[in-house]
């Protein structure tokens, strides 16, 4: 719907940057996987569409556009005055992939306002003493493989050896997916950045919580983004039948889950800076005349001390063990994921802070980051901060996710005025 920004709205953004930016999210939001949803999976070919698109509209800001060997689609604006040769990069920018059923701003809106930013200095023939980077990476929200930050990770030099044989639900290795899409596993270190080369990498993305809207603040700071434990745990009982198997003769693994699940939640709800969240629950050889005998379940840890987060999955893991040893069902426990906390560098957070106090808000709220992001591995190569963007209700993973077009020409705004402030300390 034809949404107009209040008359009285101060910010100096010419509001058809904001339309720009919703109309270009709406184009992206019809680029799925799924009819009648949005899910967009690193490597598909709705990552491919969606690659097409956002390059057309880098190269009609004034950037260069390359694909790196991770699938990073990466738009470059270098307002070249020889006298600054062999200047540095800023990085801004985000992720293209989606979970299922996505909202159309988790990720997207970070990659589209740093082309918006990029498009409105490189018209005002702004000169900077860097060059400025968007990055759009493919695999933030890790739906298709059993890993994530892949391309965050190849920018950092941090890949595992055995990334590129993880296989995807069909059995696909990412190296045979990352070859499918036209770019070459083999030469996926080359996507590793020189640190030297780096001033930054700076993330815009919708916030995912209530912060900000309670407080009535269309932006704010993030102090830090909290690490993350992922975990399988796989629950063997015994199959029976469900009419002859007396209640006391069972090893039932999926009410042995489920009691489980319960401890898992009541502890995080005890435990303060913790939340934990089983997301996927598989059920082997599923009947309904069948007692359970194999059951597998995910974990999501997330504690912004990372000591806490230490400390609480091994106690997870002894409340787990107990409950399977008085069930007679055997578990197995085994990490896929973890991140340590980052916190966000001070000069950029300083730099960041004097915009939005430009922008009338000299108590800008600072917040931690309890959703995982980019700059989760990008804090690897380069300083990082990140500007979160209110979203209403906090809805986020889901199509209620909603900006309003207000805040997301505060939104360019403000990252365009980062980079000016940026350029001119
Ligand atoms: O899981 C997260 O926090 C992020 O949305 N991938
Ligand atoms: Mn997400
Ligand atoms: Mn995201
Ligand atoms: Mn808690």
């Amino acid at each position: 719907e034809a949404r107009t920004l209040p008359s009285a709205f101060a910010s100096s953004a010419p509001p058809d940057a904001a339309r720009r930016v919703m109309a270009r999210l709406d184009a992206l939001a019809l680029v799925s996987q799924e009819e009648g949803r949005l899910t967009r999976t690193y490597l598909s070919e709705a990552h491919r569409q969606a690659v097409d698109l956002v390059s057309r509209w880098m190269r009609e800001a004034g950037m260069s556009v390359r694909l790196d060997d991770a699938a990073t689609l990466i738009g470059r604006y270098d307002p070249g005055s020889g006298e600054f040769a062999g200047r540095r990069t800023l990085l801004l920018g985000s992720h293209l992939d989606t979970v299922r059923d996505a909202g159309r701003y988790d990720g997207m809106l970070g990659v589209v306002t740093a082309i918006e930013a990029v498009r409105e200095l490189a018209q005002e023939q702004q000169e900077l003493p860097f060059a400025i980077e968007v990055l759009a990476f493919g695999d933030e929200e890790g739906v298709r493989f059993p890993r994530t930050l892949t391309g965050s990770r190849a920018a950092a030099g941090a890949l595992a050896p055995d990334d590129l044989s993880a296989c995807d639900a069909d059995g696909i290795t990412l190296a045979d997916a990352l070859r499918n899409f036209g770019c070459d596993p083999d030469r996926i270190a080359e996507a590793t950045r020189k640190r030297e080369d780096l001033i930054g990498y700076v993330e815009l993305h919708i916030e995912q919580g209530r912060v900000l809207e309670k407080a009535g603040r269309a932006l704010g700071l993030v102090s830090g983004i909290s690490g993350a434990k992922r975990a399988r745990f796989v629950l063997k009982g015994k199959v029976g039948h469900a009419g002859t198997t007396a209640m006391d003769d069972r090893r039932d693994a999926l009410t042995c889950a489920a009691e489980m699940i319960l401890a898992i939640e009541r502890r995080a709800s005890e435990t303060d800076g913790l939340v934990m969240t089983v997301g996927t629950l598989e059920l082997a050889g599923a009947g309904v005349n069948v007692v359970p005998g194999a059951v597998g379940f995910s974990l999501d840890l997330r504690a912004f001390d990372d000591a806490i987060r230490e400390r609480e999955y091994e106690a997870v893991v002894a409340d787990c063990e107990a409950i399977a040893a008085r069930r007679r069902v055997s578990i197995r426990a085994e990490v896929f994921y973890e991140e340590t906390t980052v916190p966000c560098e001070q000069a950029l957070v300083a730099t960041l802070k004097k915009v939005l106090a430009q922008r009338g808000e000299d108590d800008a709220l600072s917040l931690p980051s309890m959703a995982g992001h980019d700059g989760l591995a990008m804090a690897r190569i380069c300083p990082i901060a990140m500007l979160f963007v209110r979203c209403r209700d906090g809805a986020s993973h889901s199509p209620d996710e909603h900006v309003d077009l207000e805040d997301i020409a505060a939104s360019v705004e403000a990252l365009t005025g980062f980079v000016r402030q940026l350029g001119h300390q």
